[in-house]
């Protein structure tokens, strides 16, 4: 009873809930305590509303309807719901790539003036990874071949898309074409989903469930594609140090916090607070300066490469706005919560959408061209200081709470912090040291928070649980938000929480790389699209080994996680063989079939499966268990 009660561990957002509570705003916590009891069909995935039949739902117990009207099964109807959720994920997740892909067409075109190739070893190193020589080309002509080969993967084309087929292992490669389930075109596997799923289609559910499969493959490469051309675009992330939720608000400053995926506005933001004549106008508004902050993953993005403050994440996006010192809100697109507009309006806080494919009734709406971004990203800053202007002296209320945080370690600077202890040969200490036992395997946290799990909590609990028993472990997402708020992701906490093998494997990288102590306890790779990232490093590693990734003593875990987002991700963790958890139940207890295809059935085929525990210390365990049991099979003992 007293656990339902915590809405979260972070303490700022424990100080804004009661401001929220005297003031009488309506917050997420509130919303969801409406919603209880939430439909018992929906929940187990048995409702379908794919024609005017319906809706049609199946009794999960046997006693009311075992079929919808046309006849789909509840194995049917569940896979469907499922695999349409991979669709809209992997549709979220490309549809971000592709922006980023007719950006980087019209730079190669000459047609921009404020963006550029940042870095040019990035965008030759994939150029050179899709096949395309490079000798002699100059930047603009490899920036527009490699836009082209981006945007060619979108639409259905002969060949398997090359950001799956040149990114994951050999075998990895074969196994997905065997199953028929390596897509020729990422818009074309998440519109073979919709087409499948409608009416009277596939009603096979094994059938369905590879088409999610498929769709989730489709993801991966959607996500490896946003991250590579946004490093091109902004620089590949190097680590960089920065502090981290409410605290890093300032009274005397313009507070705008850039919130959404997609760095191509927010990057231009960051180059107009930084202008003279902007900082100007801050001033003569009478702010010390402009002060920016980030929520979710474009403040991941923003965070890991231009080490802006990373605010709050997910779950808690409203609650900064209750400070009363936010003067902006400036959002692209996804995890946006329409609740912002009515808050902000309380507090005369500006959310101002940038995205004409995402507008908020109540909000200003600046639809961004990026043939004049950075006129129109000082036009937002403007609007920022008149708010700002309009506060001045009036009392915040700011909480006091903010924890250090080391960001950016993209898998180049990864492989660059391993390479300072063998140049030659940088994954040598790592499989060395994964071998000995020092670290005893590898995981990855990704995927948002919950409001139906207190906010952070499992997170906090596996990190530290995991720790101890020297495990490596990587972040993204509003999971690398959530323990950069707790203080996690610094040096200090490996001195506190890591074993003694992971503390001196950190201590020894940490110091050769000049950080004058061990890496951060957790690495933070990046935004959701990044979650390609720790897959470039398994990738490499399985390569090296001569073993498949489903080999190694790697797993993920999205212990709080909410978006369809991520259940396209957890999908392809499972299909690229690793044991991925889940600290919430997905909607898939309606059908026993694919429950237990999922959790077992799977792993017979890739080698990966979802491991589903709500309980964070047993997750801990399972998730270690999983990976002493593929040390094991690789005959390296604990
Ligand atoms: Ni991922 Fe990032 Fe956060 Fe979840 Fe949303 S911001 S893309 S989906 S909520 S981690």
């Amino acid at each position: 009873k007293a656990k339902k009660a915590v809405k979260a561990t972070d303490c700022a957002v424990g100080e804004m809930l009661e401001v929220a509570r005297k003031q009488g705003i309506e917050t997420v916590w509130d919303r969801y305590a409406r919603q209880i009891p939430q439909c018992g069909f929906g929940d187990s995935g048995l409702c379908c509303r794919n024609c005017t039949q319906g809706p049609c739902r199946i009794d999960p117990f046997g006693d009311g309807p075992a079929a919808g009207v046309c006849g789909i099964t509840a194995d049917s109807m569940v896979a469907r719901n499922l695999i349409r959720a991979i669709a809209a994920g992997a549709a979220s997740h490309s549809g971000h790539a592709k922006h980023l892909a007719h950006v980087l067409k019209k730079v190669a075109a000459g047609k921009l003036t404020d963006y550029s190739v940042k870095d040019e070893n990035k965008l030759r190193a994939v150029a050179t990874r899709l096949g395309i020589p490079t000798e002699g080309k100059s930047v603009q002509e490899l920036a527009a071949a490699v836009a082209s080969a981006a945007l060619e993967e979108f639409s259905e084309r002969e060949e398997p898309l090359a950001w799956a087929a040149t990114t994951l292992t050999s075998s990895q490669v074969e196994k997905l074409g065997g199953l028929g389930v390596l897509p020729a075109g990422i818009d074309s596997a998440i519109s073979e989903i919709l087409q499948r799923t409608t009416l009277g289609v596939d009603a096979d559910p094994v059938n369905l469930l590879l088409g999610g499969v498929k769709g989730a493959v489709a993801d991966f490469a959607g996500c490896h594609l946003g991250t590579d051309l946004a490093d091109i675009l902004f620089g590949t992330p190097t680590p960089v140090f920065s502090e981290a939720n409410m605290g890093v608000l300032k009274e005397n400053a313009v507070n705008i916090a850039l919130h959404g995926h997609n760095p191509v506005v927010s990057e231009l933001i960051v180059v107009a607070a930084r202008q003279e004549d902007i900082l100007a106008q801050a001033k003569s508004a009478g702010a010390e300066g402009i002060n920016l902050v980030g929520i979710c993953c474009t403040g991941n993005e923003v965070l890991m490469r231009q080490g802006v403050a990373p605010l709050t994440h997910s779950l808690s996006q409203e609650m900064p706005i209750l400070t009363g010192a936010l003067d902006a809100i400036v959002v692209d697109y996804q995890c946006v919560y329409p609740s912002l507009a009515n808050i902000a309006d309380c507090y005369g806080t500006k959310l101002i959408t940038t995205m004409d494919i995402a507008k908020i009734p109540g909000a200003v709406h600046m639809a961004i061209e990026e043939e004049r971004g950075l006129e129109q990203a000082k036009e937002i800053i403007k609007l920022a200081v008149e708010r700002f202007k309009a506060r001045k002296g009036a009392p915040t209320c700011i909480p006091q709470v903010k924890q250090k945080v080391i960001a950016g370690f993209s898998t180049e600077a990864i492989i660059g912090a391993l390479s300072k202890l063998n140049a030659a040969d940088p994954l040598k200490p790592l499989i060395d040291n994964i071998v000995n036992g020092n670290i005893q395997g590898v995981v990855l946290f990704a995927g948002c928070n919950n409001v139906k799990v207190p906010q952070d909590a499992n997170f906090i609990a596996i990190v530290k649980e995991l720790a101890k028993r020297d495990v490596l472990m990587l972040a993204t997402g509003c999971g690398a938000g959530a323990l950069a708020r707790h203080g996690l992701l610094t040096s200090e906490a490996t001195m506190e929480y890591a074993g003694p093998g992971l503390k001196a494997v950190f201590t020894a990288i940490g110091e050769a790389n000049g950080l004058g102590g061990p890496l951060p306890l957790v690495l933070h790779v990046g935004s959701c699209v990044d979650n390609s990232r720790p897959v470039d490093i398994a990738v490499a590693l399985a390569n090296k080994l001569g073993v498949d990734v489903n080999q190694l003593p790697v797993a993920a875990s999205a212990p709080e996680f909410k978006a369809e987002k991520a259940v396209a991700i957890g999908t392809w963790a499972v299909t690229l063989g690793l044991p991925t958890h889940l600290g919430l139940v997905p909607p898939v207890l309606g059908s026993k079939l694919v429950t237990r295809v999922l959790t077992q059935d799977i792993k017979d085929i890739t080698g990966g499966y979802f491991l589903v525990e709500t309980d964070p210390l047993l997750a801990a365990e399972k998730i270690f268990d999983a990976l002493q049991e593929r040390r094991q099979k690789l005959n390296i003992g604990t």
